[in-house]
């Protein structure tokens, strides 16, 4: 018997290992990369176990501190992790849960497990990948440590102290050898950090940076409502209080929120798990749907739609909407390309059913609000018809051939894959870039004066501007909820404009206008920016170029210091260079770098495009002068 015993242990000893050492061997398997996503992730997994004992109202309290040598530790206030020892394993129940891939879902034992990270693999595959890895579980009086390190154990468990209260401790240092990046961010532990105080209301987490001696903490008693607010906080919002309705049906809890601003885009995010589903899924669709079919209930009931009139259309309805949407639930199915798309059919009715009366009540208890909102949907719709008779005659003309721009000069390829095409500002640099080009697969457009400001406009208006409608046509592939990236004439959109502030304004008007209504254009990264040269220095009949005061100090050091006989040229517009020049430096594919734009995710693409371009003043010197170095020469 005892036998028996014995070799069961060496098995699952063996098993251990083997867990392991595949984590180590293919990181990227579980936690996505071993670049900085990968090192963050880290963080997200551990936090998560103190979330889970938060969900189930025994914690209150998590505090993420970094270290200066770019260790971690979270402390929670949870029950602790048991401190006996394991039946099956026959070894301390912490040693399971630190070497054993999964132990969290395994032997949980109908726990209500509902957090996790996108790979929800626990702690055992934080442990796989530090160097060092501390746990430390205060309960029943005492306090208990054991010390691993990629994922062996380095000390056994023992008691080290006695103390009141309870919690978990865990601290660990990511190992160099798996790592490509060691350095912590702490806007972006702040940021998700942030993201679960909101999304599990009530639960306080600090973080603190001890290499910069900076801390916050976060605590929403209003949950997602408050995250609506946040969202929300630098718009002109067409109502004070975010709606928020909540409730729970079986084992399925639900909270929606949703608060509407005087702009024209729709901000929806929606959460399974604390999981951001960025591709969606039942939950929103359910959401959706709700919304619709309430507002037209509502505006058919209060006269604001005759019975004879057409239904307002989701998206009329959803126009300068943020909402977010968040469900709980014991066996989430996550699909979609990026696994980030919630699969759960009976979500959908559950949300629907739930959103749907809440919802309702509201607009029977807050007319003046309902008005309000409808008025605006109202407004939509009719842009939204002017808009799509405009856009049908884009697509005419696309179809006809005949019309692309007049001002667009063409490649020959016509495959896609090989073209590009730059957007050059004014004329006298888009003659420079036509002569200058490879005509066979560069395309020019020149874009005159100023870009309108998307951001502050609907569809329809923005459809009567000349310049875009030449981008709409010479793109090939639509506009707004018609665009398709699929059918994009150039693989490469390049804007090259002057290195000065008017050259800053259009690109970010250009970005705004891409990222919001030919998103893919930007998420499948198709966007670059072309990085002409600031100097132009010659000696001895011989010029160099340089991008930046350092290459112009190294290209002088080269050639032997600066005398009589150099001259160094200060490139104010792309006008001042020649077609040959402008080959060279910043369209030659053999010399030229280009800068592709790609954007982190939605909710900061969202923020950064509504401070740089809305109308409030000050988020906007705010977030510059925080920004200073990152949006170098973007001013605005
Ligand atoms: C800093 C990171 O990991 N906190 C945790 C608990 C509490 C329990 C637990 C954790 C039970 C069956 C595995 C305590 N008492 N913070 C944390 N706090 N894990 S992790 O249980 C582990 C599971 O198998 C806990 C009663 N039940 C659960």
């Amino acid at each position: 018997m005892i036998e028996q015993e014995k070799q069961a242990y060496d098995e699952s000893q063996i098993q251990v290992l083997e867990g392991l050492e595949a984590v180590r061997k293919r990181p990227g398997m579980y936690i996505g990369s071993t670049g900085s996503r990968g090192l963050h992730h880290l963080v997200y997994e551990i936090v998560d176990n103190s979330i889970d004992e938060a969900l189930q109202g025994v914690c209150k309290n998590i505090n993420v501190t970094i270290h200066v040598d770019n260790s971690i530790t979270v402390v929670d206030d949870g029950r602790g992790m048991p401190v006996g020892i394991h039946p099956k394993m026959g070894k301390p129940t912490i040693e399971v849960i630190m070497t054993v891939l999964h132990a969290g879902g395994k032997f949980g034992g109908g726990g209500y497990k509902v957090s996790g990270g996108l790979h929800g693999v626990g702690a055992s595959v934080v442990n796989a990948l530090s160097e060092i890895c501390e746990v430390i579980v205060t309960r029943e009086g005492s306090i208990w440590k054991q010390t691993f390190s990629r994922g062996h154990v380095k000390s056994d468990f023992e008691k080290i102290g006695e103390a009141e209260g309870h919690g978990t401790t865990v601290h660990f240092k990511p190992d160099a050898e798996i790592f490509e990046e060691l350095e912590y961010d702490y806007d972006t532990l702040a940021q998700r950090l942030r993201e679960l105080a909101f999304l599990n209301k009530g639960i306080k987490i600090n973080i603190k940076d001890e290499r910069i001696d900076k801390k916050e903490e976060f605590c929403y008693e209003g949950g997602i409502k408050s995250f609506v607010a946040y969202l929300n906080r630098n718009k002109e919002k067409l109502h004070e209080e975010p709606i928020y309705v909540e409730g729970q049906k079986d084992e399925y809890i639900v909270e929606v929120a949703l608060q509407y601003n005087d702009g024209y885009v729709e901000n929806l995010f929606s959460f399974a798990n604390n999981i951001d589903t960025v591709e969606g899924g039942t939950h929103l669709v359910g959401f959706k749907a709700a919304l619709t079919r309430v507002f037209n209930d509502y505006a058919k009931k209060f006269g604001h739609l005759k019975e004879s009139d057409k239904n307002l259309s989701g998206e009329d309805i959803r126009e300068g909407l943020t909402a977010v949407v968040s469900v709980k639930l014991t066996d989430p199915q996550f699909e979609g390309q990026t696994k980030t798309k919630l699969g759960n059919t009976e979500v959908r009715s559950i949300v629907d059913t739930i959103a749907g009366d809440g919802i309702s009540v509201f607009l029977e208890e807050n007319p003046a609000v309902g008005k309000i909102i409808i008025d605006k949907a109202l407004l939509a719709a009719r842009a939204r018809d002017a808009a799509r008779k405009a856009r049908e005659l884009t697509r005419k003309s696309v179809l006809e051939r005949t019309s692309l721009p007049g001002k667009l000069a063409d490649c020959s390829s016509k495959d896609p894959d090989e073209c590009e095409i730059y957007l050059v500002e004014g004329d006298s640099a888009g003659g420079s870039a036509k002569q200058g080009r490879n005509r066979r697969f560069q395309a020019i457009l020149p874009l005159r004066g100023k870009i309108m400001n998307v951001e502050k406009q609907r569809l329809d208006k923005i459809l009567g501007y000349q310049e875009i409608r030449s981008m709409i046509t010479a793109f090939g592939a639509g506009i707004g909820k018609d665009f398709d990236v699929e059918k994009i004439r150039y693989d490469r959109i390049i804007i090259m404009t002057d290195a000065d502030v008017d050259g800053a304004h259009i690109r970010t008007l250009l970005l705004t206008f891409f990222y919001r209504y030919m998103k893919e254009l930007v998420e499948n990264g198709h966007v670059y920016i072309a990085q002409p040269p600031l100097y132009k220095i010659s000696k001895n009949k011989k010029d160099f170029y340089a991008y930046n005061d350092k290459e112009k100090d190294k290209v002088l050091a080269d050639i032997g210091g600066q005398d009589n006989n150099t001259v160094i040229q200060r490139y104010k517009g792309l006008g001042e260079m020649d077609a040959g020049q402008l080959w060279e430096t910043t369209m030659d594919p053999e010399k030229r770098t280009l800068l592709q734009v790609a954007v982190e995710d939605a909710m900061a693409a969202d923020e950064i495009f509504t401070i740089l371009m809305g109308d409030k003043v000050e988020p906007r010197r705010e977030f510059i002068t925080e920004n200073a170095r990152k949006v170098v020469n973007l001013d605005i």
